[in-house]
Parts: C-alpha cells; sequence; structure tokens
C-alpha cells in the first residue's frame, strides 16, 4: 500500500504551490500515491471512492493551470472533492480519519478549508453556484478564475439546465469541467447522457481535439499564451463549431480530452484560462481507475462501505444483522407491484440506495429511473397518478427538500394519491449535514391532504407502504437509514386504520410517545425509569404525524402530568411540536419535554451514537433529563399543595 511518508511526494505536498512545483516526470508517482491513499483510507473509513479515482489526474492538473484560493473551484455534489483535500494541505491525520469524527469530511466544506470555495452534497448546485461567483467577480472587477467540475449525471439536473440557460449574458469568462465517466451512481439515463457519448466517439469532435493538439504543437514553447491565443483566434475564426449543445447555450466545447492524460488536460485548461468566452471542456475519465474492483463494479464503488482493498470485497456485515429498511421496502414495492399493474416505482438516480434495484430487476415495465430530477419524478409521478396509476416516488428524505413545491402545488393540492417512501429519514451519520434527513417533517406537516408516517419497524413498514397504497390522497412514509430491528414481515399486509397510534405499555405517571426508530429507544427508557426513578411509565409508538391520534394523547394527558415526546428529527415543527398543538388546541395543559434535534445543523460523525452524545441525545442523557423534569413536576406540585 502506502510507502513511509517520507518516501512519498504525496507526504510534501502542503498546498497547490508545490504541486505546481513538480516536474512533469514526477506526476504520475503523484497520481499513483494519491490513488493509494484513496484506496487505503476509504477501504477503512468507507466513502465516495470510485468518484475520486476518476479524477485524480484531472485534479492535479487544476491545481497546477489554476491557483486555488485565489482562482476557486465548484465541485458538484463535492463527493469527488478528496484528492482536492489531498492537494491543499489536509492530508495526514486529518484524512485518515475522513467522514469520521473529528476528521474531514466527506464532501466540501466552506467552513473547513479556503480552498473550498462553495460546500455541496446535493447534486446539480455547481455550475449556478459557478455562475454566480464569476458574475460576481465580473461585477466587483475583479480577475481570478472560476471553474466548475460538474458529472455527466449533473447534467440531468434542472438546476445545471437552468444555469447554462443563464451563461450567455451573465458572464464572458467561465470554465465548466464535465468530467463525463458515463455514471451516475448506477449508469447514467436519458437523452443528455446519449448525447454525451455519441459527442465523445463523434469523428467531427474527435477532429476538434485533433486541432488543439495541432494549435499547440504550432507556437514554440515559452511563448507567453495569452498573445499566441489571440494570434492563433484572429487566424482560425471558424474554429469553434455552433454545433454543438452546449455552443447553443454560449459555452465553447473543447474536447473530448482523456481525463487520465495529465498533458492533455494541462493544455487544455491553459487553453481555457486564456479563452474570454465561457467554455466547457469535456473530460472522459474512468471511474474507479486504480482499483480493478471499482473500475467492474462502479455502482458498487460509487459510495462503498468499509471493503479490503486488495480483494474489493465489502467487509462482511456482523452476522445476524437484520436486513435494511431499503431492501424491505424495495421487496415489499416489487411484490406488490407484481400483482397489481398500477404500482409503480420512481427513483431519481438512486436505483440501488432506495430498494428499488429489485423492482427494476423482477418487474422494469413498471419502475422509473429519471435520473438526478427529484422536481421531475413528483411531477412525473402526480401525472401517473392523474391516469388511476400509485407511484411510488422512493427519494431520500434530503433530497425530496428539492421538490418541496412539487409535493405541495401539484400532489398535495389537487390531492393526488401518490406514496412518498422517504429512506435516510434521521443521520446519515458519516455524510453529515447534507445528507441527514432531520427535515422533513416540519416541511411536510404543514401540507394539507397529506398523511406522514414512520414505523417502528420493518413489519410495520410494509403495513405502512401497503396502507399508503389504498389512500385517497398522498402518502408519506420516512424511515432511517440502515438495518431494521429484526421484526418479522407477516405473510400478508395490514391495512392500517389512519391516525391511529399503538399503545405499547400502559403507563399511570409519565406516556413517552415516540416515533419510529425511537420506539426501541422509548421501551428501554420506560424501562429504566421504572426501575430507577420508580415511576410508572407508558410507551405509545405514534405511527402517524399527520393525522396525530389525537383521542387518545388528550385521553391521556387527562390523567398523566407528564408527555415525553421523542423523535429522530429537528425539533422546530417536528412531531413533538404536533404533540404540543394537538394539547394547546384542547387547552389541555399537561407538560411536555420534547426529545429530538436541536436547532444546528449536525456536522458528520463516526456513527449515530457518538453524534447523539455529542447533542446530549445518548440514552444517559435523556434519562437524566425526563428524570429531573419529572422530579420538577413533583416539587412543583408538591410546593403547589403547601401554599
Ligand atoms: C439532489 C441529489 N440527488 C441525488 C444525489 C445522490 N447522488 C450523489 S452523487 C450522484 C451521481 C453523480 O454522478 P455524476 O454527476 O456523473 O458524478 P460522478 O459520481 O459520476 O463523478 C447521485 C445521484 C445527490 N447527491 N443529490
Amino acid at each position: 500500500m502506502s510507502s513511509t511518508p517520507s518516501a512519498t511526494l504525496l507526504s510534501r505536498i502542503t498546498g497547490p504551490a508545490d504541486v505546481k512545483a513538480l516536474a512533469p516526470a514526477q506526476l504520475p508517482q503523484l497520481a499513483q500515491e494519491i490513488r493509494d491513499e484513496l484506496i487505503e483510507v476509504t477501504a477503512r473509513n468507507g466513502g465516495h471512492i470510485g468518484p475520486n479515482l476518476g479524477v485524480v489526474e484531472l485534479t492535479i492538473a487544476l491545481h497546477r493551470v489554476f491557483s486555488s484560493p485565489d482562482d476557486q473551484f465548484v465541485f458538484d455534489v463535492a463527493h469527488q472533492g478528496y484528492v482536492h483535500k489531498l492537494l491543499t494541505g489536509r492530508q495526514g491525520d486529518f484524512f485518515a480519519k475522513l467522514r469520521k469524527t473529528g476528521g474531514a469530511s466527506g464532501f466540501l466544506y466552506r467552513a473547513e478549508s479556503p480552498h473550498d470555495a462553495f460546500g455541496a452534497g446535493h447534486a446539480g448546485t455547481a455550475l449556478s453556484a459557478a455562475l454566480g461567483m464569476a458574475t460576481a467577480r465580473d461585477l466587483r472587477g475583479s480577475h481570478e478564475h472560476v471553474v466548475a467540475v460538474c458529472g455527466d449525471a449533473a447534467f440531468t439536473c434542472g438546476i445545471t439546465l437552468e444555469a447554462m440557460n443563464n451563461v450567455v449574458g451573465s458572464t464572458k469568462r467561465l470554465i465548466v469541467i464535465l468530467n463525463d465517466n458515463e455514471w451516475s451512481i448506477a449508469k447514467n439515463v436519458g437523452a443528455i447522457s446519449g448525447y454525451l457519448n455519441r459527442l465523445s466517439t463523434s469523428p467531427t469532435y474527435n477532429k476538434l481535439h485533433h486541432d488543439v493538439e495541432a494549435f499547440f504543437k504550432s507556437f514554440p514553447t515559452g511563448v507567453e499564451m495569452n498573445k499566441v491565443y489571440h494570434k492563433w483566434k484572429r487566424e482560425t475564426k471558424d474554429f469553434f463549431v455552433e454545433s454543438s449543445l452546449f455552443e447553443k447555450f454560449g459555452l465553447r466545447y473543447l474536447g473530448p480530452v482523456d481525463g487520465h492524460n495529465l498533458a492533455a488536460l494541462e493544455k487544455n485548461l491553459e487553453f481555457a484560462r486564456h479563452c474570454d468566452v465561457p467554455v466547457l471542456i469535456h473530460v472522459l475519465t474512468k471511474k474507479g481507475k486504480g482499483l480493478d474492483a471499482a473500475v467492474n463494479s462502479p455502482e458498487k464503488f460509487h459510495g462503498a462501505s468499509p471493503f479490503d482493498p486488495e480483494t474489493g470485497e465489502s467487509v462482511t456485515p456482523i452476522p445476524g444483522t437484520p436486513p435494511n429498511y431499503q431492501d424491505v421496502f424495495g421487496a415489499a414495492l416489487s411484490r406488490f407491484a407484481r400483482t397489481n399493474p398500477k404500482v409503480l416505482g420512481i427513483t431519481g438516480a438512486m436505483p440501488a440506495g432506495t430498494g428499488l434495484s429489485q423492482l427494476a430487476k423482477e418487474v422494469p415495465g413498471q419502475f422509473f429511473d429519471v435520473g438526478i430530477a427529484e422536481e421531475h419524478a413528483v411531477l412525473f409521478a402526480a401525472g401517473l397518478a392523474t391516469k388511476g396509476f400509485r407511484p411510488v416516488c422512493a427519494i431520500y428524505s434530503t433530497f425530496l427538500q428539492r421538490a418541496y413545491d412539487q409535493v405541495i402545488h401539484d400532489v398535495a393540492l389537487q390531492n393526488l394519491p401518490v406514496t412518498f417512501c422517504m429512506d435516510r429519514a434521521g443521520l446519515s451519520p458519516n455524510d453529515g449535514p447534507t445528507h441527514h434527513g432531520l427535515f422533513d417533517l416540519s416541511y411536510l406537516r404543514c401540507v394539507p391532504n397529506a398523511t406522514v408516517m414512520q414505523p417502528k419497524d420493518e413489519d410495520e413498514l410494509v403495513d405502512m407502504l401497503h396502507t399508503s397504497l389504498h389512500l385517497p390522497g398522498p402518502g408519506f412514509i420516512r424511515y432511517p437509514r440502515g438495518a431494521g430491528t429484526g421484526a418479522p414481515i407477516k405473510n400478508e399486509p395490514a391495512l392500517m386504520p389512519i391516525g391511529q397510534a399503538e399503545v405499547l405499555k400502559v403507563g399511570t405517571q409519565i406516556i413517552l410517545w415516540a416515533l419510529g426508530n425511537m420506539v426501541p429507544e422509548a421501551l428501554k427508557l420506560a424501562a429504566r425509569l421504572e426501575r430507577e426513578a420508580g415511576v410508572s411509565v407508558g410507551v405509545v409508538n405514534a405511527r402517524f404525524v399527520k393525522p396525530l391520534d389525537r383521542n387518545l394523547l388528550l385521553s391521556q394527558a387527562a390523567v398523566v402530568p407528564l408527555i415525553v415526546t421523542l423523535e429522530d428529527h429537528v425539533l422546530a415543527g417536528g412531531f413533538g411540536s404536533a404533540v404540543l398543538e394537538a394539547l394547546q388546541e384542547a387547552h389541555c395543559p399537561t407538560a411536555v419535554e420534547r426529545i429530538g434535534w436541536p436547532d444546528k445543523f449536525v456536522e458528520h460523525g463516526s456513527s449515530v451514537e457518538i453524534l447523539r452524545a455529542s447533542y446530549g441525545l445518548a440514552p444517559d442523557d435523556i434519562f437524566q433529563r425526563v428524570s429531573d423534569r419529572w422530579r420538577g413536576l413533583q416539587t412543583g406540585q408538591k410546593a403547589t399543595a403547601d401554599v
């Protein structure tokens, strides 16, 4: 694996100036050392190994031709920013702890380094942001370069296309790198992907590429590039053929360029640096280059869990680990779709992550991957629903944020029966704030016609999916990342009474109202409170956040002094807020203690447990808070009685 630090070129890179100082002949060694480091760290920690192995040469070339942080790189999604981190002073221990508590984030953050010009984690944002930055530069009269680095799948995002539509008229100087590896997480889809494929193989464009080569060859080295460019431009007015899609949007097309050929990359970047028109360089890269397993299985190694660096085999899960929620959902949806041709599954470029791969394999005619296009996914579902279909949009909680207007304006307002299955509700610990699903209850609870639920286990997830497929309007089901509880799944799913909670344990002094994955926590907490604080504690599995089981809540609140809500969601506007609102509307004065995430962006960390502990949400903290609140109420009651 990696050589001892003193022997490596990489260990001597403290910033971009050191990358520039290397001789061209040293660069292949640097690239190899970077790949070794990427493999070693991601094999241990998990992470976006495939995308990063593909951009090693591209990132080196960017840092040799431009001068970060004065010049600015905006990486789309920013999951391919590991190489950029290694070249901008973040190697060593910090990088070794990639995606772990106290280590480098798996994405780019303005707060992490001055070299991170723009943060991201969601796809399709780079071109818009870069256009804004380039326009700001022009407005204030400075001269730095702004370079957007976008994957081919980023061009399936509406925002990228909206930004392209605005390049003309916004700035004359913008450099866009189209990093084309033909893959999104799964194989890229749609017309744009087909177009890029034709572009990379088209003889016309390959000829243009050779012309750029010829241009460079025709001038002696050492001549000032700016003069060369202007002379060449005068002489070859017709060089840029107004025929690629990008040229129609005002971006001069250069390429395709071999993304693993450092000399070719540097030449094209150098050329683009001197252009006084917006330029798009089409760079062809191999996702996973340097790790055979990743080249052979690009989807698995897009974002991999820890793996054996020699064989690429995933580190096997602990035997007996229950199935993931996503797989239970995928199996259930396939099963429902097989017997009902009206049931359809829709994903925005996440067939494996959402569990929809199973539907794609078993009932392909009822499966749709629309690319990274959540707004379209939801609107498309709305259209399908008007014709009697039962579409299921499988979109992570965090990515559904992007389609909020479609949820309200197109689905809920027309009360269309679209089901939303929101995986990764709660923490995505190693990914951090861009990927935590902590806001969906707040943004959905206020939407009329919505039914919002969260299952306590896998079996209830299947029941909820079945129930939602029978709703007259939109249904939203949230569930967390990772393994379920191991609950056995019934042979036949049950239709759940809408808005009915489930009493799991009767108690007479405190009632814990828990949502979804907090239910098992609540059962443990109840047992401990009874054991250690001598209180009688009941537990309710809320199941529905909207409509909330008001009857049960109010009947309990009439007889117990304390209701505690537990949710894996922000407190502001979440499940506990729904409980408070219901009590307030009934003028019920019962005390409520709400347990949930605070009004902060929660950073990345090694595990859910570590992050919970750092926000006072570890089981001990919750026990303490509830015991204290209970004691406070008792003291208060006694004081009132004494008066
Ligand atoms: C809005 C949104 N939807 C989905 C994702 C999940 N996602 C992360 S990377 C990715 C594919 C990106 O492909 P591409 O832009 O081609 O870059 P590559 O990884 O191939 O370098 C997807 C779908 C996301 N980050 N953001």
